[in-house]
């Protein structure tokens, strides 16, 4: 398998980052380097998540890399986890999306809306991989409407009984715990941590994807699972609180993006310098150097916006209706440069020689997933006018 690792630097993005921030991508991009790239095309191939991962990326810090060291996080900031899902994406948006779902949406709710005892009984072994999470808030008739939801528990003496079920669920099927999403008596969602091992709770994997075939894809049933009530998450209830998971992990996506744009492009790049037809490399065609020079733009354009982003959501001041802006753009984007650099590689670029086509198929779901590109339209489309017109 042929990679890439130059990044493309137009306007000297590098100027805006701490020596720690590029570190951490040195750092990062390495492990990808190493232990992604070489195995990642067999694992996709065969439809299978790499799990020997899981104990390296706790090693390397991807999992809650902004949660604070006291809980085993890393206590870095927000650009420092936007580089890691960068440099963790060029290699494979499934393996960044078992960094973001354990690191934004188990362990950023944990920290955010959990009891002391829940942050100590969980975030730590969270944080080196020794337990995994999965987050479910999807259903099979409530996808970008989740509020519709119909998974329920009702209390019962020191326990609640928790029916229902959730699609679509990332690392579902070996995840140790699931943070799930679901409407107490008076129809308010709070967050529940529900356990393997609990009776009546089953996690059937989803076969057959096109598209993040190294991910692990699947259900959550509950059939009448008692769970004591500790396991709920006091500090939040309401829709709120999952969107506010969502926040972080849309974040984290729009810098993944920009990996796997950068992974397409260099590949592109080396080889229209390479690739001679007519007596000429392909890169001499100007046809071919339209393609580069607006996927050298775009990824320009989308380094400064998440760059941004990450300022502005160190400093606790991003809006969702920014986050969606940079999910939507940077995502589209990425699908865009995957598309135009197949065809620079013309029949190669089918291959399994090269990640664009592993890239492109991810991207499909990365463009559905964490609110589909059409829902961030609709967000910002709110924003704009003050008219909800979901
Ligand atoms: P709406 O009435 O607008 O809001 C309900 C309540 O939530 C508040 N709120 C937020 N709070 C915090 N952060 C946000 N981003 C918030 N957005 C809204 C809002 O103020 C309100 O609060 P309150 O106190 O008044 O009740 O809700 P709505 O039902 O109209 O829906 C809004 C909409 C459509 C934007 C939302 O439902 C949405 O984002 N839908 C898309 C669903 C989605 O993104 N699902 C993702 C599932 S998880 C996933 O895909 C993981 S993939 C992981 C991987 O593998 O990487
Ligand atoms: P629908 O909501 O049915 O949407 C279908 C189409 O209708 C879309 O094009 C949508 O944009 C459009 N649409 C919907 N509403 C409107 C409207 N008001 N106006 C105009 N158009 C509209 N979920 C989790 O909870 N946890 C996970 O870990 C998770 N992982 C996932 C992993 C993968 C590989 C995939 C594919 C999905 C995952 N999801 C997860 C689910 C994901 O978040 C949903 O698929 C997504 O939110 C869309 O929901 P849906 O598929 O039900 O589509």
């Amino acid at each position: 398998m042929n990679d890439n690792f130059t990044s493309p630097d137009f306007y000297q993005i590098d100027d805006l980052l701490s020596e720690e921030h590029k570190l951490i991508r040195e750092s990062t991009r390495q492990w990808v380097s190493k232990s992604v790239c070489p195995i990642i095309e067999d694992y996709a191939q065969k439809a299978e998540f790499p799990k020997h991962l899981i104990k390296e990326l706790g090693e390397i810090g991807a999992f809650g890399p902004y949660i604070p060291q006291k809980y085993g996080g890393a206590g870095l900031d927000q650009i420092s986890y936007g580089i890691m899902m960068q440099e963790i994406e060029r290699g494979d948006s499934g393996i960044r999306s078992t960094a973001s779902v354990q690191s934004s949406l188990v362990m950023y709710p944990i920290w955010k809306f959990g009891s002391e005892e829940q942050k100590e009984k969980f975030l730590p072994k969270l944080a080196t991989g020794e337990m995994m999470g999965c987050f479910g808030l999807t259903e099979p008739d409530h996808g970008s409407n989740p509020s519709g939801m119909i998974t329920n528990f009702k209390s019962d003496g020191e326990d609640i009984i928790l029916n229902g079920s959730k699609m679509w669920i990332s690392n579902s099927p070996f995840a140790d715990i699931a943070v799930v999403w679901a409407k107490d008596e008076n129809k308010r969602i709070h967050g529940v941590i529900v356990e393997r091992g609990m009776e009546g709770f089953s996690t059937p994997e989803t076969h057959n994807k096109w598209s993040l075939r190294a991910s692990a894809t699947g259900e959550l049933i509950f059939d009448n699972v008692r769970i004591p009530k500790k396991n709920i998450l006091p500090g939040k209830s309401g829709l709120g609180a999952p969107l506010m998971c969502l926040d972080s992990a849309r974040f984290g996506i729009s810098w993944g993006a920009i990996g796997v744009a950068m992974d397409c492009y260099n590949t592109a790049l080396k080889y229209s310098l390479e690739r001679v037809q007519f007596g000429k490399p392909i890169a001499a065609k100007q046809l071919q150097q339209k393609k580069l020079a607006e996927m050298l733009t775009e990824i320009t354009k989308a380094q400064l916006l998440s760059w941004k982003l990450g300022k502005l959501k160190n400093e606790d001041k991003a809006t969702s209706a920014q986050i969606s802006l940079a999910k939507r753009n940077n995502v589209d984007m990425a699908m865009n440069i995957a598309r135009e650099s197949r065809q620079v590689l013309g029949g190669m670029g089918i291959t399994g020689e090269f990640s664009i086509m592993r890239h492109m198929m991810n991207l499909e779901s990365v463009i559905t997933y964490e609110g589909t590109h059409d829902i961030h339209l609709l967000i910002l489309g709110h924003d704009i006018t003050g008219h909800n017109a979901f």
